[in-house]
């Protein structure tokens, strides 16, 4: 008889999280998640997999934790001996990073610490994934940027998952833990929050093609990124903890756009067109058509060192996991855009009819 595997997953309620419990249970798995305690519900992402805890057949669990907290990571470990583990929680937001730099440090770099620690000391045999980030690579050495690429971190968020990533390296080495880092660039979906810059594109693209927000502030327009399709590269984590033996790997699409281009995409992809006018801090992006303002810089958004262009070499994934990312830029917009006009015409239409909904509820 196959025995059933049983995943811990931190971060469960982020946007990968949610996918990658989704795919560990349409693989049978029975899953364990680390929620937050938080004072509004946070587990939109996942209601839609949640069990009633009473159900016999629950598959399933949710248990309370923070990766500040050393022994509530040890006794789960002990509690559940996961066969595989999912370390995705994070403070994930690069430019909040600067304002919480010795939070993010905690949580992004002390906590992957204290899980490896974790898995150490209670003896627990499993398969450990970090959630590494293109970020590290931060001021361009060399493009495209693979497993060798020398690492030059810009923010306390990159800092800080760089220190995780080397811990995971290390307790692997010293310990011989099957312990593997995915160095994965940006990857969006529908379910992205909404102060990620893709998303708070498409969601404002929706609310202002149905008349609810008027214009559109970004940051950096210049800024190139390698985006991919957050469905897949939770495939891709999988992947690396079924391998033999644990190893680094860099996952992404292996093409670089603007925010700038992504911008347009998603305008036009909605039917409004934009024409781009001014130079730096002054540019603007006007309705082709009607000429209205729909896009402005605010300096507000600037970081003070900013990662200017990442684009990765997914060949060794693509050689050892047999993965290839398979959704391109143009069909990631529309995937989004399409997802928020939905979401804002729903909002719209229950407003009218009287009801006083929140944004989430519709989400
Ligand atoms: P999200 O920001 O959507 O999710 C982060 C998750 O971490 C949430 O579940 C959050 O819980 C949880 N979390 C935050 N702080 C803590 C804490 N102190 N203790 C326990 N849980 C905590 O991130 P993504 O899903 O986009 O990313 C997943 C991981 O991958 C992150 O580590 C991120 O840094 C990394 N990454 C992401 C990339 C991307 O493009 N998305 C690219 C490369 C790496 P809550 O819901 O309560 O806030
Ligand atoms: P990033 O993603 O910093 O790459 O980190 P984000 O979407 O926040 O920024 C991408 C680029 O867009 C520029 N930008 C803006 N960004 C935001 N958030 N808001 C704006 O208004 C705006 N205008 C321009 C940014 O300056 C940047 O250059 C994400 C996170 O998911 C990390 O956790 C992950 O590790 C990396 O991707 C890979």
């Amino acid at each position: 008889m196959v025995t059933k595997k049983t995943a811990l997953l931190t971060g469960i309620t982020g946007q990968d999280g949610s996918y990658l419990a989704e795919l560990l249970l349409e693989k049978g798995y029975e899953v364990h998640g680390i929620i937050r305690r938080s004072s509004s519900f946070n587990t939109q992402r996942i209601e839609h997999v949640y069990e009633d805890p009473h159900t016999e057949a629950q598959q399933l669990f949710l248990h309370y934790g923070d990766l500040t907290d050393s022994s509530n990571m040890s006794r789960l470990i002990e509690k559940i001996e996961p066969d595989e583990i999912y370390n995705l929680a994070a403070q994930s937001h690069v430019k909040v990073s600067f304002e919480v730099p010795e939070y993010t440090a905690q949580v992004d770099a002390l906590g992957t610490l204290r899980l490896l620690d974790a898995i150490k000391e209670t003896g627990v045999t499993t398969k450990f994934y970090q959630a590494s980030t293109s970020e590290m690579y931060g001021k361009v050495a060399e493009t495209p940027q693979n497993e060798q690429t020398p690492f030059y971190p810009r923010s306390p968020y990159a800092a800080a998952k760089l220190y995780a990533y080397w811990i995971t390296v290390n307790y692997r080495e010293a310990y011989g833990l099957h312990a593997s880092n995915g160095i994965l660039f940006n990857h969006e979906s529908p379910r992205r929050g909404k102060t990620f810059v893709t998303r708070k594109i498409t969601r404002a693209v929706a609310r202002i093609k149905h008349g609810v927000q008027e214009r559109l502030y970004l940051g950096n327009l210049d800024a190139r990124r390698d985006w991919g399709y957050a469905p897949e590269y939770v495939e891709a984590m999988w992947l690396m903890l079924q391998a033999d033996g644990p190893d680094d790997y860099v996952i992404a699409t292996g093409e670089t756009y603007s925010v700038r281009e992504f911008t347009a995409w998603a305008f036009e992809h909605a039917g409004m067109p934009i024409r781009w006018e001014g130079e730096g801090v002054d540019e603007k992006g006007y309705h082709a058509e009607t000429g209205d303002l729909l896009v402005e810089v605010d300096p507000a958004y600037f970081r003070p060192t900013e990662v200017d262009l990442l684009i990765g070499d997914p060949s060794k994934a693509k050689e050892k996991l047999g993965w290839e990312a398979e959704t391109d830029v143009k069909k990631l917009v529309e995937i989004m855009v399409d997802h928020d006009l939905g979401m804002v015409s729903r909002l719209v239409t229950l407003r009218e009819a009287g009801y006083d909904v929140i944004e989430q509820g519709v989400d």
